[in-house]
C-alpha cells in the first residue's frame, strides 16, 4: 500500500464542498486521507471541515490559518505539515473538484510506475471525446498565458494551472516548498522554477509528467477575476526575474 496525502486549500468553500464526494474517495493499492487547510475563511468553512475531522479523524485532518494569506501559502503550509508524515505522495487538488477525483488513480499510476517522476500535473488538453470545459475567456486568457510562461520557463509544459498535482515525498519535494513563494496566483510556475534551481532544466523536465485529464469543468464560484490576468503577468515577471540561472 502506497500513502497519499492530498492537501485541499479551502477560501470560503462552505457552500461549494462536496463532502459526500470527499468521503467516497478510494483507490485500490493506495491509502488516501485528506488535509484540508483553512484559509482565514469567513463563512462557515472551518465549522465544517472540523466536522468531517470529527466524523473520521483518521481520514481528514485541519489545518486552520487564522489569516487569509491566497492559495499560494495555504497549499505551502499545507506541504510542510504533510512533508511531516510517513506518506510516498503529496498533492493538492482545488476543492471545488474542477478536477473530478475519478482522475486520481491516473496520478498514482504514474507515480508508481515511474521512479524518476517527481511530479505529475494535470494538463486540461481540449481534444475530442474528452470532457473539458472552461469559458472561452478563460480558456483563450489561459492559453496565451501558458504559452508566455512555458517561454518564460524554457520548459515545453502545457498546462501549469490546472489545480490538480501529486508530488513524490523526498528532500526536493521539501526545499521547494521550505520558503513562502513570490507569487500568490502562479506558484505553479514558482514550484517548477524551484524544482529547475535544484535539479538543473533538463532533470527537471524529465521529472514532470503532465497528465491530460478526461473530465475537467470550470465550477461557478471562482473567485479568479479577469484583472487577475495582468497580475499574473506582473508576478511571471517577478518570477522570471527571481529565479534567473545564478
Ligand atoms: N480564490 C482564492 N482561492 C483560495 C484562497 N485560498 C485558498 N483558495 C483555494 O484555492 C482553490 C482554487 O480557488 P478557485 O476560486 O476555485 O480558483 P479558480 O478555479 O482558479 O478560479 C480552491 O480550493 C480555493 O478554496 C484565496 O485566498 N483565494
Ligand atoms: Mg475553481
Amino acid at each position: 500500500m502506497s500513502r497519499l496525502t492530498l492537501v485541499i486549500p479551502c477560501y470560503n468553500e462552505e457552500k461549494r464542498l462536496d463532502v459526500a464526494a470527499f468521503r467516497s474517495v478510494a483507490v485500490d493499492g493506495h491509502d488516501i486521507d485528506f488535509l484540508f487547510v483553512n484559509d482565514g475563511s469567513r463563512d462557515g468553512t472551518l465549522r465544517l471541515l472540523e466536522s468531517l475531522r470529527d466524523e473520521d479523524p483518521a481520514r481528514f485532518a485541519v489545518l486552520n490559518l487564522e489569516r487569509n494569506g491566497g492559495k499560494a501559502e495555504a497549499v505551502r503550509r499545507g506541504f510542510v505539515a504533510a512533508m511531516e508524515r510517513d506518506v510516498d505522495y503529496i498533492g493538492f487538488w482545488d476543492a471545488d473538484l474542477a478536477t473530478p477525483f475519478t482522475e486520481l488513480p491516473g496520478f498514482l499510476d504514474i507515480l508508481e510506475v515511474r521512479p524518476a517522476i517527481q511530479i505529475v500535473m494535470g494538463a486540461r488538453v481540449r481534444l475530442l471525446g474528452r470532457e473539458i470545459s472552461r469559458r472561452p475567456a478563460r480558456h483563450y486568457f489561459g492559453r496565451v498565458g501558458a504559452t508566455l510562461i512555458s517561454s518564460s520557463l524554457g520548459l515545453a509544459v502545457y498546462d501549469t494551472q490546472c489545480g490538480a498535482k501529486v508530488f513524490r515525498r523526498n528532500d526536493a519535494l521539501r526545499e521547494v516548498f521550505a520558503r513562502p513563494f513570490i507569487s500568490r496566483w502562479i506558484f505553479d510556475v514558482e514550484i517548477i522554477a524551484r524544482y529547475v534551481q535544484l535539479l538543473g532544466r533538463d532533470a527537471a523536465a524529465a521529472s514532470i509528467y503532465e497528465l491530460p485529464v478526461m473530465r475537467w469543468h470550470d465550477v461557478t464560484g471562482s473567485k479568479v477575476k479577469s484583472h487577475d490576468f495582468l497580475r499574473a503577468l506582473n508576478d511571471l515577471r517577478k518570477i522570471k526575474a527571481a529565479y534567473r540561472k545564478r
